[in-house]
């Protein structure tokens, strides 16, 4: 470790590059005024904005074939939680931490809460997980959890759920996602219409169970680890189950969750319109559900998605409140670094749909001028935000280059001294 991540060692490395970025703020700040733009208004939006980060993003991923370990994996919630710190020490936009269970099932949840408050870390969403079978488990999943044909299973099922919400309730969270595998590989193997009468009899159990303050999260996915059927396969038949369910249930978007070229952003402004959206999964896919970083390969779908958010967000639309979160798996970079970027991306995409001349927008959509409206939220897009996003880190007593104070503080060297690899490979996200 050539230096602790502080905010004095922090502060130091960035007066290093500060000057140069005085001055591409204020040079962005003339660009900006000139358009009728406030810099330091959004400036304040990119420092306000948060994303939550999964727990289970921080070890290295995998995929069915393979995980390649890489040094100072975190070998437990705590390891988790120390390298969550330094993704917020140095972003200043993600001290939510998403957390899977049992996978991070603490001993003391007593513990694990002030562990993280000490971070200045907060627990966000819990996540429950009946697709996969844990050892000494009564029933197991193969055939579903939730949807299963047998009463017993789905009981387990729900028995978990509700063991989910209630470590969720003594660790401060505020929701609980339900993603389900569950679905066929082949046709014939489910009755679609009773299988979706299980689920929803399930998840009525599930609701039943959550607390006043606490909100449940259905997220739907097209296909995988089911290849043929799944039960809660598009946004369609989520929005009926959380409309179903009742007001403290909404739909969870997962942009790896659809089909290729599916309008992610049409989605969203329904739910947004619907009164229905829980929030996100931010990640980014060339082809099914990669789980690859924010932003790194559909950069303008991203900057759509956030420019109905902040179209709502704007126009105060009633109900809305949507949960941010990152859902990635990192197979071949240092998952810290890949999780500050992401989040970064996605402050960039939430400026630049800042930066969006509404007013022009509307007008050129009243008058169908299909040319002008495309070119204002082009402009926005193509508007580098670089010294907006670095200046409110820096405001925030982040880094002004995340990354490469990052590799110059040795912390992966330092974690792989203190964290003994384990030697485990296998395969599969985590
Ligand atoms: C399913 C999913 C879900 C998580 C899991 C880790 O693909 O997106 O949100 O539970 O990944
Ligand atoms: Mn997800």
């Amino acid at each position: 470790m050539s230096f602790e991540l502080n905010p004095e060692t922090i502060a130091g490395e960035n007066g290093k590059t500060l000057g140069t970025l005085a001055g591409d703020y204020e040079h962005l700040g003339k660009q900006l005024a000139r358009r009728g733009v406030d810099i330091e208004g959004i400036t304040e939006r990119a420092m306000a904005f948060r994303v939550a980060v999964p727990s289970w993003g921080v070890g290295t991923g995998g995929t069915r074939f393979a995980r390649f370990p890489g040094p100072g994996e975190p070998r437990n919630i705590f390891e988790k939680l120390e390298d969550c710190d330094v993704i917020n020490k140095l972003t200043r936009s993600t001290p939510g931490i998403s957390l899977h269970i049992p996978w991070d099932k603490p001993e003391d949840a007593g513990a694990l809460k002030s562990f993280a408050a000490d971070r200045g870390l907060f627990i966000d969403s819990m996540n429950s997980n009946t697709f996969q079978d844990q050892a000494g488990q009564k029933h197991s999943y193969k055939f579903g959890s939730l949807v299963h044909t047998e009463a017993a299973v789905r009981d387990q099922a729900v028995e978990h759920n509700v063991e989910c919400i209630e470590l969720g309730v003594k660790l401060g969270a505020r929701s609980h996602t339900v993603w389900v595998g569950d679905g066929g590989n082949f046709p014939g193997q489910f009755h679609t219409r009773r299988t979706l009468d299980r689920y929803l009899d399930s998840m009525r159990k599930i609701y039943k169970a959550l607390p006043d303050h606490f909100r449940v999260f259905i997220e739907h996915k097209l296909y995988e680890p089911a290849f043929y059927s799944t039960v809660i396969n598009d946004w369609g038949v989520s929005y009926y189950c959380v409309k179903e369910l009742g007001d403290k249930a909404f739909s969870l978007v997962d942009l790896g969750h659809h089909a290729p070229n599916v309008n992610i952003e049409m989605i969203v402004a329904r739910l947004i319109q619907f009164g229905k959206l829980a929030g996100f999964h931010f990640n980014d896919s060339k082809y099914g559900d990669d789980d690859l970083d924010t932003g790194s390969i559909k950069p303008f779908q991203l900057f759509l998605i956030f420019n109905e958010l902040v179209d709502a967000e704007i126009e105060k639309v009633k109900g809305f409140d949507p949960a941010y979160m990152l859902d990635q798996s990192h197979n071949v970079t240092d998952p810290i670094e890949s999780l500050m970027t992401s989040a970064v991306e996605c402050v960039r995409a939430y400026a630049q749909a800042h930066i969006v001349d509404r007013a022009a927008l509307s007008e050129y959509q009243e008058k169908n001028d299909a040319m002008m409206a495309l070119s204002t939220l082009k402009r926005a897009f193509t508007t580098d935000v670089d010294p907006i996003l670095a200046m409110a880190r820096h405001r925030a007593g982040g880094a002004i280059d995340p990354v490469g104070l990052y590799r110059a503080s040795g912390y992966r060297g330092s974690a792989a001294v203190k964290r003994p690899a384990s030697g485990r490979g296998g395969s599969g996200i985590v």
